[in-house]
């Protein structure tokens, strides 16, 4: 039977616009008829023809709600478009990375290579039928696309009349692995199921010293806990942590996937991942075991991770930089030496500091993955990172969470190499405290305040940025509040030009410079789903190594409090306090 191409005629729905990482919405909107479609229709339409046409696309992502329904709409549309074959991972799950890697290395048994992929996720949104669902598009180098094709396709979205898709093609089994043919009128289509774990668990052996890794987890000394917050980490999490490199099955908390993720909000970080931070003996309540030596957890797609020791919390912006300071030795895929480092603007200089004393060119680029790519497609940066729990490499184009972990986990085995036998390990802490007396410490802290009215969000914006013409103005508000911080010597909005294709990216996020190297930083999320929400960063640097050990909330409240009343912040969202605070 030759299935039957229909166009079917539509509207535009407003603001369907991609954010710093796809589109996210609520289900209850991406379920309305034709808004899904419309998208997707719009997204193929951004592309060159080559890239639909004949082309091989992955779709998958992090299993949430709405998920399966979309992956079916979603081959439907690629067989009307003239794609030639979709793959989707085994029950449509794939993390973020594993799609970048499945895109940049899978080999299909034909010699077919993937150019792009639909990625379905609201990342660490909740998920579930009154929760979000998300999607975005990748290229083919296996990184989100970038700003040029995102603007094409929230342009193509306002004028949308029709899309095509194939509404008598059978659902296909997602559930189990093998290739079902279809014949369309112009030709063959397919549809490929595999495991969605092989070709990342490929990758990472690749990368990493899997033996060395192995001793230090059957080290009777070593611990280890990993949560998925039910995300699709909890696809990789056995495979590789108990299958590969032999951790116990208690090891893993919560790594069965969800559509809903228990109900949970799968972000990895302090107030979210409550159960492994109580594990870890961070929470407030002091439990009789002893905390496991390491733990980590993911986000609900698996770019982001968290990582802790002992009852200690790592920062993001300081892994990134121990990473990168650690990584020649300890990583075999770093072995020949790093091409340079990369972060985002609100991340904390902690990766600069490293990256002068290594000599390494070094990049500060605007919120979100897709900035990374193009220094990575040039061979300018290695290793990058986000204050937002995101770490990676260049061995693909997102954020990796497992990554992280197994990066982690080599610095801590290569740093116990000759210690598996002695009194005591090395521990996370040692390891961070060492960094902080070698290259000075960046306390940091980010304060998010959710779902903010909209209105209000842009008006205390707006206010910054015109606060931002007079020094004096705001050099009074910050004296008026705290006499002992230091005055801000820069006012500015981010702006970032993209050293390899020279495109100019502006209004990335205010930023005030203080004379001490203090920094604060306000910004609007892109990621959100309703209302808005404000992200104040507030950084702190020093060098003093007799002062590096503070609680990092203690030593900041000086700053807090300047931020606070430079902004206006409870006069102008009502809010006494934030929603979260990491
Ligand atoms: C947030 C983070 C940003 C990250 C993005 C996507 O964006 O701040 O650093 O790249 O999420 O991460 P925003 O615009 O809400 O601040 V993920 O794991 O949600 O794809
Ligand atoms: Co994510």
């Amino acid at each position: 039977m030759v299935f039957k191409v229909s166009k079917v005629s539509t509207t535009p729905f407003d603001g369907q616009k991609p954010g710093t990482s796809g589109l996210r919405k609520k289900v209850k909107v991406f379920v309305q008829p034709h808004y899904l479609q419309n998208f997707v229709q719009s997204t193929f339409n951004a592309l060159t023809p080559e890239k639909v046409r004949g082309a091989t696309l992955v779709v998958s992502g992090d299993g949430r709600y709405f998920s399966k329904d979309a992956i079916q709409i979603i081959i439907k549309m690629s067989a009307a478009n003239g794609v030639r074959r979709v793959w989707v991972g085994q029950n449509g799950l794939l993390s973020t990375p594993a799609v970048s890697a499945v895109i940049r290395e899978r080999v299909g048994v034909d010699g077919s290579k993937a150019s792009g992929a639909f990625i379905l996720t609201a990342s660490h949104n909740p998920g579930g039928p009154n929760e979000d669902f998300g999607i975005k598009y990748n290229m083919e180098n296996g990184g989100p696309a970038p700003e040029a094709i995102t603007d094409k396709i929230f342009e193509n979205t306002k004028t949308i009349t029709e899309y095509l898709i194939a509404e008598d093609l059978p659902n296909v089994d997602i559930s189990t692995t093998g290739v079902t043919n279809f014949s369309g009128p112009e030709g063959q289509f397919d549809v490929e199921v595999f495991d969605s774990a092989s070709d990342y668990v490929k990758l990472m052996k690749s990368i990493f010293d899997f033996e060395l890794i192995r001793k230090l987890l059957s080290s009777s000394k070593f611990t280890f806990c990993y949560d998925a917050l039910h995300g699709v980490a909890g696809a990789y999490a056995h495979r590789i942590f108990v299958e590969e490199l032999g951790a116990q099955e208690s090891s893993l908390l919560n790594c069965v996937p969800k559509e809903d993720f228990g109900g949970g909000h799968p972000d990895p970080n302090l107030t979210y991942a409550k159960e492994l931070v109580a594990r870890m003996g961070l929470g407030k309540s002091t439990s009789e075991v002893e905390p496991p030596e390491f733990g980590a957890a993911a986000d609900g797609d698996a770019d982001r991770n968290m990582i802790l020791g002992k009852r200690f919390f790592v920062t993001p912006s300081d892994s990134v930089a121990i990473i990168a300071a650690n990584a020649v030795n300890a990583i075999p895929y770093f072995a020949s030496g790093l091409k340079g480092v990369a972060r985002s603007m609100p991340t904390s200089a902690a990766l600069d500091v490293v990256a002068k004393h290594l000599n390494l060119k070094f990049f500060e680029v605007p919120t979100g993955w897709k900035f990374f790519g193009n220094l990575m497609d040039a061979g300018f940066c290695s290793i990058c990172g986000e204050e937002s729990f995101g770490t990676g490499s260049d061995h693909i184009r997102e954020k990796d969470g497992i990554w992280a972990v197994l990066a982690w986990l080599s610095i801590l085995a290569y740093k116990n190499k000759e210690n598996l036998n002695g009194d005591k390990l090395v521990t996370v802490e040692e390891i961070v405290r060492q960094h902080w007396t070698t290259y000075g410490r960046h306390y940091y802290t980010r304060y998010d305040y959710e779902n903010v009215d909209a209105g209000a969000a842009k008006d205390l914006m707006a206010y910054l940025v015109k606060l931002q013409s007079s020094l004096d103005e705001i050099n009074s508000i910050v004296k008026g509040a705290r006499s002992d911080v230091s005055n801000v010597v820069s006012a500015d909005e981010f702006e970032y030009k993209d050293p390899v294709d020279g495109s100019v990216s502006k209004h990335q996020g205010i930023r005030f410079l203080f004379e001490d190297g203090s920094r604060l930083v306000f910004r609007l999320s892109g990621t959100g789903s309703e209302g808005a929400t404000i992200r104040l960063y507030i950084e702190q640097y020093e060098k003093d190594s007799s002062k590096t050990g503070r609680d990092s909330q203690e030593a900041l409240a000086p700053l807090v409090e300047v931020a606070l009343k430079l902004s206006k912040m409870q006069e102008f969202t009502g809010r006494s306090a934030p929603t979260v605070i990491t």
